[in-house]
C-alpha cells in the first residue's frame, strides 16, 4: 500500500471518522491504478478479524454531478444485487457494496467541499493491468458482456449521464482539433508526427456515431470503461467475480465496451510503454474475448453489432488514443500521470495498436464471423 496522496493525514482520519466504519483503524494507504479517483484502501481490526474498505475521493474536476453519478451506483448496484440473490450468488463480492457514511448517505462531503465513498473491499479477489492468461480474460470478457445483459431491463431514462458524450467519438476529434490549435503547453510542434495520425482519420471518427445517428445500432445500459483493471478476478476459482468502476455506466453502445476491453486487454504490451515495438494486438487474445463476450451477452447483440466489434475495437483505441494526446497538449489535467510524457507514451502506444489492428482488420472480422 502506498502512502497517502493530496489530502492531510488529518484530513484523510476526518474522512474516515465520517463513515459507518465498526472496528479499530490499523492502516490506511493509496491503492490501485486508476487514472481518475483517488483511491484508499483503509484496514481495520474487529472482533471478528481483519476487515476492510476502499474508499475513495470522486474526481469532482471530470465528475461534475457526483450526487447524480452516486445515485446511479446505487441504483445499478441495488439492481444487480437482487438479481445476484435471484441467482443464489453472494452479493457482498459479485458487485460494489457502498458504505454509508453516518449520516447515512452514500456518500461524504468533507471541508473542502470534496465528495468521498466507501465500498466493501471485495476479497480473495485480483485487478490485473496486463492479460496473464487466456482463461482470465477470457472470463473477464463472460463478466463485461454479462453485466450488460444483467442491465438489459434496467430502466435506462433515470440514469444521469455522468460525462456528457463520454464516447461520442466525433465531439473527442473535434476536442482534439482543438487543443491542437489552442497548443496550450506548447508541445504541438514535438508530436507532429501522432497529430497527423489522427487528422488523417477524421472519417474514421464517424463510422458509429453515424451508425448510432441512424438509428441502426442501440443505444443499450453500458459500462464505458471496460478495461482489464476494471474486473476483480476470483483468486480461487478464477472467474470474474465483479465488475468495478461504474461511474461511468450510461446509455451507450455495446460496441464501446467491447471496443475498450480490447485496446486495453488484447495488446501486447503496457498502455504506456514506451517501446513502440512491443505494441500489437494479439489476434489470439482477440479471438478468446469476442467468444467470451458474446456468449456473457447471451446473444443480445443484433447482426451489426456483431458485424461492427472489430470497428468498436479499433475506435475504442482511437478514441483513447485522441484523449491522451490531447491531454498531454493540454497540461495533463485529465490523466494522472505518474512520470513526464507518459499521456504522450499512452497516446503512442494506442495509435500503433490503431494502425495495427487497421492492417488485421480482415482477420479480425473472420474471426467474428466464427462466433456470429
Ligand atoms: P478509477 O476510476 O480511478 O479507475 P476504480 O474505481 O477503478 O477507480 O478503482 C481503482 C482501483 O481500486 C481498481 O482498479 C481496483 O484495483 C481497486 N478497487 C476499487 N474498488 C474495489 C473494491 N470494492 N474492492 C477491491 N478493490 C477495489
Ligand atoms: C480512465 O478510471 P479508469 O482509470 O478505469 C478513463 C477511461 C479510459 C482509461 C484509459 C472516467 O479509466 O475512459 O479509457 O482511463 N475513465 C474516465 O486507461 O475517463
Ligand atoms: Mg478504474
Amino acid at each position: 500500500m502506498g502512502k497517502t496522496k493530496d489530502v492531510s493525514h488529518q484530513e484523510l482520519m476526518e474522512v474516515i471518522n465520517s463513515f459507518d466504519f465498526g472496528g479499530k483503524l490499523e492502516e490506511v494507504g493509496i491503492f490501485g491504478n486508476g487514472h481518475i479517483n483517488e483511491t484508499y484502501c483503509a484496514v481495520f481490526s474487529t472482533e471478528a478479524g481483519q476487515k476492510r474498505y476502499i474508499l475513495q475521493k470522486m474526481n469532482k474536476q471530470i465528475f461534475k454531478d457526483p450526487v447524480g453519478l452516486m445515485e446511479n451506483i446505487s441504483g445499478v448496484t441495488s439492481w444487480l444485487k437482487k438479481k445476484i440473490l435471484e441467482n443464489g450468488g453472494d452479493a457482498e463480492r459479485e458487485t460494489l457494496n457502498i458504505v454509508n457514511d453516518r449520516a447515512g448517505a452514500p456518500y461524504f462531503v468533507d471541508k473542502e467541499g470534496e465528495y468521498w465513498r466507501a465500498y466493501l473491499f471485495i476479497e480473495d479477489a485480483t485487478c490485473f493491468d496486463q492479460v496473464e492468461n487466456d482463461e482470465d480474460f477470457y472470463q473477464s470478457a463472460l463478466a463485461f458482456g454479462n453485466f450488460q445483459r444483467l442491465l438489459a431491463d434496467y430502466p435506462a431514462d433515470t440514469l444521469h449521464e455522468t460525462i456528457p458524450d463520454f464516447h461520442n467519438t466525433v465531439k473527442r476529434f473535434a476536442n482534439f482539433k482543438k487543443a491542437v490549435e489552442e497548443d496550450a503547453c506548447g508541445r504541438a510542434a514535438d508530436v507532429q508526427k501522432e497529430i497527423q495520425f489522427v487528422l488523417e482519420r477524421e472519417q474514421l471518427a464517424h463510422t458509429l456515431v453515424d451508425l448510432q445517428d441512424a438509428g441502426k445500432l442501440p443505444l443499450r445500459v453500458t459500462h464505458n470503461d471496460t478495461k482489464l483493471n476494471n474486473i476483480m478476478i476470483d483468486n480461487a476459482t478464477h472467474k470474474g467475480i465483479c465488475v468495478i468502476d461504474l461511474d461511468t455506466v450510461m446509455p451507450g453502445l455495446s460496441l464501446n465496451d467491447f471496443g475498450d476491453s480490447i485496446r486495453f486487454g488484447a495488446s501486447t504490451a503496457a498502455e504506456d510503454e514506451q517501446d513502440i515495438s512491443k505494441v500489437s494486438c494479439d489476434l489470439h487474445l482477440f479471438e478468446v474475448y469476442v467468444k467470451g463476450f458474446l456468449e456473457g451477452c447471451g446473444g443480445a447483440l443484433t447482426d451489426l453489432e456483431v458485424e461492427m466489434l472489430p470497428m468498436g475495437a479499433i475506435l475504442m483505441t482511437f478514441e483513447c488514443g485522441m484523449r491522451f494526446l490531447a491531454d498531454h497538449l493540454e497540461g495533463d489535467h485529465y490523466f494522472r500521470i505518474h512520470r513526464e510524457n507518459q499521456n504522450l507514451d499512452r497516446a503512442r502506444t494506442q495509435f500503433k495498436l490503431v494502425w495495427d489492428m487497421e492492417q488485421k482488420l480482415s482477420e479480425m472480422k473472420s474471426i467474428v464471423e466464427k462466433y456470429k
